[in-house]
């Protein structure tokens, strides 16, 4: 597979789907809500992965696709060499308020859910980051290097907290007590994708978050691996989204040890 063409086609339907999200952006929204009564779904989030399902599978029809809101789509799962995993607005709360933090991420991987390529498109800052595996990451275009910081306390850190916060006990309250007072800063930003793109780029130091979906950090997490950081779940293990518990932390590889400790504690 040319890697290097996939991945400018991933580019090139991420843009176009973010100019679809634009169209909607702050204008009234017709939304539902999903999995809780803050988990909530637009109309635009539905247009984009539409559009962006449609050019996929018309270019690699012999592929998979895993979107957020449509579900599995393509060649069959159980033999597809190749897969999709597309969430065409992540941030969907920022962008259903106006605020303008959200992202397209689509992510390519083999039948192992290892990313490939990957590409989250910040929609309304029109930035692109890029990478394809063991080639490295790009920020519109430039190379992607993760930051130096190597102690906590000059650490600003970012995370998320789950849809199931107001009835599971495992909410992220202790993780967040924890860190805000060992850290810089934590900020609470609401875009996996974005978040883990700002980890690639050295703004923010490292990343936890419980709860979240393949969709929303696959290209994240290329991003991160190529600019020189490290991915695993909360324990330090590999390959965090084939573990059924959800949970990722992301670092500039400096801090992942010390993050692994206060997440174990
Ligand atoms: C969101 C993530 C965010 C997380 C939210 C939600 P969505 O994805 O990007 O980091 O905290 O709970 O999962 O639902 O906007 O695509």
């Amino acid at each position: 597979m040319d890697t290097h063409a996939v991945l400018q086609d991933a580019i090139a339907i991420a843009q176009a789907g973010g100019k679809i999200a634009l169209s909607y952006f702050r204008k009234p929204l017709k939304m539902e809500t999903k999995a809780s009564s803050i988990d909530i779904v637009t109309e635009a989030d539905k247009a984009v992965e539409l559009y962006i399902a449609e050019e996929i599978l018309k270019r690699y029809p012999e592929h998979h696709l895993v979107g957020e809101e449509g579900g599995g789509q393509g060649a069959a799962s159980e033999t597809a060499e190749y897969f999709w995993y597309v969430d065409p607005i992540d941030g969907t709360t920022n962008f259903a308020n106006g605020i303008p933090y959200f992202s397209v991420s689509i992510a390519l991987t083999d039948a192992n859910r290892c990313p490939l390529a990957g590409v989250v498109y910040d929609v309304t800052r029109d930035d692109v980051y890029a990478a394809i595996q063991g080639q490295g990451a790009t920020f519109n275009g430039k190379p992607l290097q993760v930051s130096q910081t190597s102690e906590l306390i000059n650490s600003v850190l970012v995370t998320g907290f789950p849809y199931d916060r107001t009835t599971s006990p495992d909410n992220n309250l202790k993780e967040w007590s924890a860190f805000i007072v060992q850290t810089r800063s934590v900020r609470c930003l609401g875009s996996a994708a974005l978040d883990l793109a700002y980890v690639a780029a050295g703004r923010v130091d490292g990343y936890w978050e419980r709860g979240i979906n393949s969709w929303d950090v696959l290209a994240g997490m290329l991003l991160v691996e190529e600019s020189g950081g490290k991915v695993t779940d909360y324990a330090g293990n590999d390959t965090p989204q084939n573990k059924p518990d959800k949970r990722y932390l992301a670092s500039n590889g400096h801090l992942h040890a010390t993050m692994i400790d206060i997440l174990q504690a």
